[in-house]
């Protein structure tokens, strides 16, 4: 590619990609909220508000790729939530359609389909379960890129991120784990895959304690190569398993499903 574009820059996953996408494209143009500091010789940084329509637009425009980590990535108020997912992926999308319908990765979430219980072994089909307004956002996300898809052909790989951090820091997380590694190797995949399509991809490392199937994409031929189990010794030495009674042990979306609505 000649220009991919990184929204969400600065944040956790958004800072791995600037630092190990450069293979990727010439250039990397980055936004985001936080402070980007001062661009590299093949980097391009634009601050922008996504819910700005027109900042969006001169964002989108000459990119030939988009990695989607932008956005509200916890729980918030709808206020937060509609500017920044839902008014924020509207005007993602727009300015794709028109400005050479680049692919998209975009960064959905677990949270998706968070009220699954951790019984429970699910793929690509099965109806979402969103465990609160961030993941009702998410689900929208989802939605719009099938739309876009369908009427207007723009590839996006919705990746129901699990929980991408350095190393699981929960319990939980032995389920949800994603490593840095096997998520840019995913990026690689969906970049290079011919056909891309519309998928709904479960961002998740090679964990033996997995609930999610990845079967309709392996098309993709992204293998991850991680597995949280390398972790589990060091878990249980530094913190208890949650109480059987827990969000956290019962449901896969863990305690977003307890979240109440925040109020502004
Ligand atoms: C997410 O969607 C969040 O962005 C991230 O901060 C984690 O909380 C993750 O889900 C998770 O479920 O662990």
């Amino acid at each position: 590619m000649k220009r991919l574009l990184i929204t969400g820059a600065a944040g956790g996953i958004g800072s791995v990609c600037r630092k190990r996408l450069t293979h990727m494209a010439d250039t990397l143009r980055l936004s985001g909220r936080g402070d980007l500091g001062e661009p590299a010789p093949h980097e391009e940084i634009m601050l922008c508000d996504l819910g700005d329509k027109i900042a969006v637009e001169e964002l989108v425009e000459g990119c030939d790729g988009i990695v989607h980590m932008g956005g509200q990535s916890t729980e918030a108020s709808w206020d937060v939530i509609r500017n920044a997912n839902i008014e924020g992926m509207f005007n993602l999308y727009e300015a794709a359609r028109k400005h050479g319908k680049p692919r998209i990765l975009y960064a959905s979430s677990n949270h998706a389909i968070g009220f699954y219980r951790q019984s429970q072994n699910i793929d690509a089909t099965a109806p979402v379960r969103p465990d609160g307004l961030y993941g009702v956002s998410k689900v929208f996300g989802e939605a719009l890129a099938s739309m876009y898809h369908d009427k207007f052909g723009i590839e996006t790989a919705c990746v129901r991120i699990g929980s991408c951090f350095p190393e699981p820091t929960s319990h939980r997380m032995l389920s949800t784990w994603m490593s840095f590694d096997d998520f840019i190797r995913l990026v690689e995949c969906v970049f290079r895959v011919p056909v891309l399509g519309c998928p709904i991809i479960y961002g998740v490392s090679a964990n033996d304690a997995t609930w999610w199937d990845n079967t309709s994409v392996a098309y993709l031929g992204w293998q991850p190569h991680d597995n949280s189990e390398s972790h589990r010794a060091r878990l249980d030495s530094e913190m208890a398993a949650p109480n059987r009674n827990a969000p956290d042990a019962i449901y896969q979306g863990g305690m977003f499903t307890a979240d109440g609505i925040h109020e502004e």
